[in-house]
């Protein structure tokens, strides 16, 4: 039987704590407290001071001064600190799991598999670390080198989402640091304990290595982001979160010059071919929709299906959504925990309505569940309907398990509606078909930063380049050469003849 308060003392969580933080030193300000509620149950967990100005100066000072010590350790020793770094979430790995899945409401499996994408990402980083690579070139001046190098930026500013609330983090702090940064984050205040809790396990790292205060430091509060998008000493905002607030962000960065990376929402559809193999299609569908009750970035909002098999696919997704288990998502025996608070169950019935309005025939129907073990009011029905594409609801992203179905006749057909939406984050195609599967993944297919053969929308692993393109925000984290959004490339050349050539040939004597 979990024993949450327990769990909280290992992870170093108190009845209140300190929300700003340069490593060891939490620092007291005159911000309020937040408590936050586990959706799970309704029950306050513990609560957060938020950062104030005074706060904020203090990390931001702690952190320049971090950055210019950071910026001369070579990189493979910053790698070896991030090394400690993933040993110490594999021995936490239960416990910040299972408080991810307390906090934030996903299932326990899925809350320790976010852990082990921090653990993954960690292995990745140190790897990373002996393998910050620039190119050479072929200089057209005799006696002449050029190469170039990537050097750190300074300050990375983290705004993360409640959704993932430890692993996007880490995506970013790992690279980050190989790379010479030091990080800020904001978290999202939903979530705001996990946050203390990978604080307190990376401050302990930063310490027993004797290293400054500031490489790693934490803010709470939600007039933090505000500030860090406006901040000259923050060359690199990474953001995670709704499309309508990375449009401020992007536009606040932007007007100062500074770089962002945005990962925004997305609207991810499966095509399901004739040629589709019905049973792995269905529980691909079927975790990419209710998986994390549909409040992935990457979760199935979609369905594309052929008409020919529409009917009986239909059949049994409807089938399936009758063996769904709603409930404490701790209990390894449901599928569907509950939404993040009642604020998200608002947005879920309002779009159930607004379907409706347009048309949306609901197959499945959805609903708030107010039984015994329901008490928090987050709980609700996954649900299905038959739509058009070109429905208003069906353009947007509601973070909530509501799937829509949509018919397709030709494969060229099926491409375009999957692709006719603003975003382009995740998508997928179920067929044995080889002519398929290569048109889907030409540049006549699908238009998003991810496009899977077989496989779901949803679970991507951390070694590729994690985010998509149109209202996703075209940020890359993670895997493949994410690393190089974090540094600033530097060519150079060098003359080691006794004469100064210009380029393209010109003249210049004296
Ligand atoms: C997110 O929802 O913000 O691909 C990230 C996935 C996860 C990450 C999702 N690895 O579903």
């Amino acid at each position: 039987m979990m024993n949450i308060t327990e769990i909280l003392t290992r992870l170093g969580i108190k009845e209140t704590n300190f929300g700003s933080s340069t490593g060891n030193n939490w620092l007291e300000t005159g911000g309020k407290n937040i408590t936050s509620y586990s959706p799970v149950n309704g029950q306050a967990i513990a609560s957060v001071q938020v950062a104030d100005e005074v706060a904020y100066e203090a990390v931001m000072k702690k952190a320049e001064e971090a950055f210019v010590f950071w910026r001369n350790i070579p990189a493979p020793k910053r790698g070896e600190i991030v090394r400690q770094f993933g040993d110490a979430l594999r021995v936490h790995k239960q416990d910040l799991g299972t408080l991810v899945s307390y906090e934030m409401g996903k299932s326990l499996q899925e809350g320790l598999g976010e852990v082990q994408e921090m653990i993954d990402i960690c292995d990745f980083a140190v790897g990373l670390s002996r393998q910050l690579y620039g190119l050479t070139m072929h200089s057209e001046r005799p006696g002449h080198r050029m190469y170039e190098q990537w050097h750190p930026m300074g300050i990375v500013g983290i705004i993360s989402a409640f959704n993932f609330p430890v692993a996007v983090w880490s995506w970013n702090t790992a690279l980050a640091w190989v790379c010479g940064n030091v990080c800020v984050w904001k978290p999202s205040s939903k979530t705001p304990l996990c946050a203390v809790a990978c604080q307190h396990i990376i401050a302990k790292v930063l310490k027993d290595n004797d290293m400054p205060e500031g490489i790693s430091s934490l803010l709470i509060g939600n007039a933090v982001g505000d500030k860090m998008n406006n901040d000259k000493r923050i060359p690199l905002v990474s953001f995670t979160g709704s499309t309508r607030v990375g449009r401020i962000v992007s536009a606040a960065v932007a007007t100062r010059f500074g770089r962002s990376i945005l990962e925004l929402g997305g609207n991810n559809a499966i095509i399901i071919s004739r040629d589709a193999d019905l049973e792995m299609s269905i529980i691909g569908a079927v975790f990419g929709a209710v998986g994390t009750a549909g409040q992935r970035c990457t979760s199935t909002r979609r369905l594309i299906i052929h008409e020919d098999i529409y009917e009986e696919f239909k059949n049994k997704l409807v089938k399936a959504y009758g063996q769904l288990r709603i409930g404490d998502p701790l209990d390894q025996h449901n599928h569907v925990g509950p939404l993040i608070d009642t604020a998200a169950v608002e947005q879920y019935t309002q779009a159930i309505a607004k379907g409706k309005k347009e048309g949306a025939e609901f197959v499945v129907e959805g609903g708030v569940l107010d039984a015994e073990g329901y008490t928090s009011g987050c709980y609700v029905k996954p649900c299905i309907a038959e739509v058009e594409n070109h429905y208003e609801i069906v353009q947007e992203e509601t973070f909530a398990p509501i799937l829509y179905l949509i018919k397709y006749k030709t494969l060229d057909q099926a491409i375009a509606l999957q692709n006719g939406v603003p975003q382009g984050l995740s998508s997928a195609i179920m067929t044995l078909n080889l002519r398929e599967a290569e048109q889907f993944l030409s540049a006549a297919g699908s238009d998003c930063g991810i496009a899977n053969v077989n496989i779901g929308t949803s679970g991507a692993e951390i070694g590729g380049a994690f985010g998509g393109e149109k209202e996703t925000g075209g940020g890359r984290e993670s895997g493949s050469d994410a690393w190089k959004a974090y540094m600033r490339r530097q060519t150079n050349t060098i003359n080691y003849s006794n004469t100064l050539p210009l380029a393209q040939g010109i003249k210049f004597d004296l």
